[in-house]
């Protein structure tokens, strides 16, 4: 059987080292009918914008099988588990507590501490209420402070349950993808929105942090930021300033701010209509000082200069991809987590995401998914790669535990590391689950 392995003498072999399993609410969840319609459901009834066509109705059914779900959690000897939380589950459209959806994650909770399992909770990926996008979501200040009553209603509800609390996941999707370029929920098409979109998201995590400070002090306090690092065509200046600007853009955007209490100097090149409204006191707000930072890494993208946009995304010829179509390319991990650590003082650093998704066959009850766990070894090296360079990383979470709904592409693009049968809701571990189990059992000291 083809295993995971580290390098000899990685702190990444020691039982210090978190080793975990990541999913989010709306991509598992399913129980529609027990919370608030969100943004992603609303998305999903709208031809044309899931691949097949599916929602998050039922997706894994979790909701319901939550119980089995936590055994299999169990079962790959992880020590921590990352799951989301659904804020129009928790939170009614007045503004009070749904006790239904508080009892549901408490049963949650209490099972993982049971089982000696760390829960790594996020408070928002992805899945805001409907009511309030309909008063102008992430354009609407406003969302920002109820995001804030949420989180303290919420960690007040949870008491000592939880590890850890990340604010927000991914930022740059909600808001470029959301609602720069309308490929993810609310499907707002408008260079003008992304901006100030991601700086009322950016002012959310912010005041948050603020309200964990107050209210959760014990917990590890953070968020998870995507990086897709920019890399350019050639060696040409014209190629690298494209790159360095897509950088800013895509990626130095959302972590620069958090930690410098700064956009990068690019927004002085944008039109003042694609600036975000940025009032006094804000930068002060969004940079709170952090427990954790999640960072999750799937890919690198290559840039060449572009006239009329300043860069241009090119899509290498003949190189590994992952059936979604992303280049595999480890080595922009590790020097992605290098030079992070060069240019900010960052705080502990936990892979809050990483993964492929691959064309599964499940064959007699089994998945023999090589390419995965060549993926996985590939990219746990590059970590190792970065801890001997010095950098502060304390965790890594496989995305995902199990097949769920990717977004756009519905329930066709598999990233777990367990098998779902969306007919029977059948799991099968799939080798890389097995794979991984093992790498997790086999830490000594
Ligand atoms: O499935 C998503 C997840 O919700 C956020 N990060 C990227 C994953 C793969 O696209």
């Amino acid at each position: 059987m083809m295993k995971l392995s580290l390098p000899e003498n990685s702190p990444m072999r020691s039982k210090d080292f978190i080793y975990g399993v990541a999913t989010a609410s709306f991509q598992i969840e399913g129980g529609a009918a027990d919370r608030l319609p969100c943004i992603w459901d609303t998305f999903c009834a709208t031809p044309g914008k899931i691949a097949d066509n599916s929602n998050g109705d039922v997706a894994c059914d979790h909701y319901n099988l939550w119980q089995e779900d936590i055994e299999l959690i169990s079962s790959l000897g992880v020590d921590a588990y990352r799951l989301s939380l659904s804020w129009p589950r928790i939170i009614k459209q007045d503004g009070s507590i749904n006790q239904t959806g508080i009892d549901y994650y408490v049963a949650i909770l209490d099972r993982l501490k049971s089982k000696g399992i760390a829960a790594y909770v996020t408070l928002y990926h992805w899945d805001l209420p409907q009511h309030l996008e309909d008063n102008g979501g992430w354009l609407n200040r406003e969302t920002a402070y109820k995001f804030q009553d949420y989180v303290k209603k919420t960690v007040l509800a949870f008491g000592d349950r939880v590890h850890s609390y990340a604010t927000l996941n991914e930022p740059f999707c909600s808001a470029y993808l959301g609602y720069e370029i309308g490929v993810h929920a609310p499907g707002h098409s408008n260079v003008n929105y992304g901006k100030k979109a991601a700086h009322h998201l950016l002012l959310a995590h912010g005041l948050a942090m603020r309200t964990l400070q107050e209210f959760s002090p014990k917990t590890q306090n953070g968020i998870v930021l995507n990086f897709t690092p920019a890399y350019p065509e050639t060696n040409t200046i014209k190629d690298k300033i494209a790159a360095e600007y897509a950088d800013d853009y895509f990626n130095q955007w959302y972590i620069k701010p958090v930690l410098d209490g700064a956009y990068p100097d690019i927004n002085q090149q944008l039109p003042k209509e694609q600036q975000p409204d940025i009032q006094p006191g804000d930068m002060d707000i969004i940079a709170q000082p952090l427990d954790f930072l999640g960072i999750n890494f799937y890919t690198r993208a290559v840039y060449r200069y572009d006239i009329h946009n300043k860069y241009e995304e090119v899509q290498l010829p003949d190189v590994a991809r992952t059936d979604i179509g992303w280049e595999i390319y480890p080595k922009a991990f590790s020097e992605l987590l290098i030079s992070l650590d060069t240019r900010y003082t960052l705080p502990d650093i936990f892979i809050t995401e990483n993964g492929a998704a691959m064309n599964d066959k499940c064959i007699n009850g089994e998945v023999n998914d090589i390419d995965r766990i060549d993926y996985y070894n590939q990219h746990l090296t590059a970590v190792a790669e970065a801890i001997s360079q010095g950098v502060n990383i304390k965790g890594y979470f496989a995305w995902s535990l199990m097949d769920n709904f990717e977004w756009a592409e519905g329930y066709n693009k598999r990233f777990g590391i367990v098998h779902v049968d969306y007919e029977t809701q059948c799991r099968t571990i799939k080798a890389s689950g097995l794979a991984y189990r093992n790498l997790i059992a086999s830490r000594t000291t």
